[in-house]
């Protein structure tokens, strides 16, 4: 089992960044402790019924005790960066000052990971909004997105001297439409139109903090991080294929395409309308402002088919014999290098990050060996997959394995395993999988 590359492929290219990437909420436990406040995820835990098993994040991987030990991990897989992410509720308290303890927190574990030679790639928000500005109306409050930029100020001024590399948000696709359209991730609100306000005033709020990180942080990049899905007609139906491309207008299109060219998609006002928001004079500019990088999340694709009665589109598992991971989600390696090209060819983009890729397998830690053959395929043929997108022409510049580690796999709690690292949730003893291997040798071959 092992990953490999065409000898001459720019991956292995010294100046190709390889890493592995987590989020604060799903790792570092110690939710109630030196300072940290509530988020809304803590109360969407507690709320019967939406999470599995009733799973919290109160301990997590308990990353916020073992983070010495997590960065020796990550050290000794010979990657070139972490990706990670800083707890809103774990730097500011309900006035706005800042948390000393939580601030320290991360000043020691990003000190260290300099220490090591390891770059730094730092996500301001992957959603654990305070929940005190839920309350007030989240992202449903524009007043949110100034909120945010106070947040960033003070990220940036703390924390700034060893980011390498900031990103404002990751995937406002699920914080908007999970979180406020399908109720699937907290907050847990159900309203169509709604979510797409919320999205709005994420990117709103993405537009306001990029200037304070430039001005703050000049020598250090600055991004978004966007999920997207390719979607492919369900059949040979017309219908098909117009719901497959309004399925990418919804998914991809509706965030990238207010930032790279400060306007919602066309299809989508001709179509819905009502989903287009309410949009204050400026806001588009504040949007679009120039960003370093763009981080692209990806997993799957979709199989899209026009229902007329709902007047949308809906989601089909593919018609053909496809092989899917533990949590559902079709493998199509090949969809990655069409969305790529796609995008390349729709946009003028930016330098581009795969800032996640990975796959939820049936992990099972058996005398201290997990076999995850699955995820070795997986990692093997989306890095050709991505290697094929370069040589076609799009800059990519690198690559994070979601994720380091099992951890806290939201509504999923901790039923899916997507790390390379084994976590037994008893002890925390980590185990590296097959994957781990196979990954940390590609990276050494270099
Ligand atoms: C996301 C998040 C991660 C998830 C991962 C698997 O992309 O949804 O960034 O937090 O755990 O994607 O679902």
């Amino acid at each position: 089992m092992s990953i490999s590359l065409p000898s001459n492929s720019p991956l292995l290219k010294t100046s190709f960044t390889f890493g592995v990437a987590t989020a604060a909420f799903q790792i570092e436990g110690a939710n109630q402790l030196d300072g940290r406040i509530e988020s809304i995820w803590d109360r969407f835990c507690a709320t019967p019924g939406k999470v599995l098993n009733g799973d919290d994040g109160t301990i997590a991987c308990d990353h916020y005790h073992k983070w010495q030990e997590d960065i020796d991990l990550i050290k000794s897989l010979g990657v070139d960066a972490y990706r990670l992410s800083i707890a809103w509720p774990r730097l500011m308290d309900e006035e706005g000052n800042a948390n000393p303890k939580g601030i320290a927190f991360y000043r020691n574990l990003l000190e260290r990971l300099k220490a090591n030679e390891i770059k730094t790639f730092v996500t301001l928000y992957h959603w654990d909004l305070p929940q005190h500005l839920e309350e007030k109306g989240g992202w449903l409050n524009r007043e949110t997105a100034y909120k945010f930029k106070e947040y960033t100020q003070l990220a940036a001024e703390e924390l700034g001297q060893w980011v390498d590399v900031w990103t404002t948000f990751n995937e406002p696709w699920c914080t908007s439409i999970l979180g406020y359209g399908e109720g699937i991730h907290a907050p847990g609100l159900k309203d169509d139109v709604k979510a797409r306000q919320a999205g709005h005033h994420v990117l709103l709020a993405h537009g306001l903090a990029m200037p304070i990180l430039k001005r703050i942080c000049p020598n250090a990049q600055a991004g978004i991080v966007l999920n997207m899905s390719k979607a492919f007609p369900a059949d040979s139906e017309a219908s098909s294929k117009m719901a497959s491309l309004y399925a990418e207008a919804l998914d991809n299109h509706f965030f990238i395409e207010p930032l790279l060219k400060g306007q919602y998609p066309d299809i989508i006002k001709a179509l819905s309308p009502e989903l287009i928001p309410q949009i204050k004079e400026g806001d588009m500019a504040i949007i679009k402002q120039p960003i370093d990088y763009l981080g692209l999340n990806y997993y799957t694709c979709n199989h899209a088919k026009w229902h007329s009665e709902l007047k949308r589109q809906t989601i089909l598992k593919s018609a053909t014999e496809v092989e899917y991971t533990h949590i559902g989600w079709e493998i199509n390696p090949e969809s990655l290098t069409q969305l790529l090209l796609e995008l390349h060819q729709q946009y003028t983009l930016p330098p581009i990050y795969i800032t996640e890729n990975g796959a939820a397998c049936d992990d099972k830690l058996i005398e201290g060996e997990v076999h995850d053959e699955q995820r070795v395929r997986y990692l093997n043929t989306h890095l050709n997959a991505i290697h094929n997108a370069i040589t076609a022409g799009v800059d990519i510049q690198g690559y994070f394995a979601w994720s380091l580690m099992d951890n806290f796999e939201w509504a999923e709690g901790y039923s899916k395993r997507f790390g390379l690292v084994y976590v037994d949730y008893e002890t925390q003893k980590r185990s590296l999988k097959a994957s781990a291997k196979a990954y940390s040798n590609l990276l050494l071959s270099r």
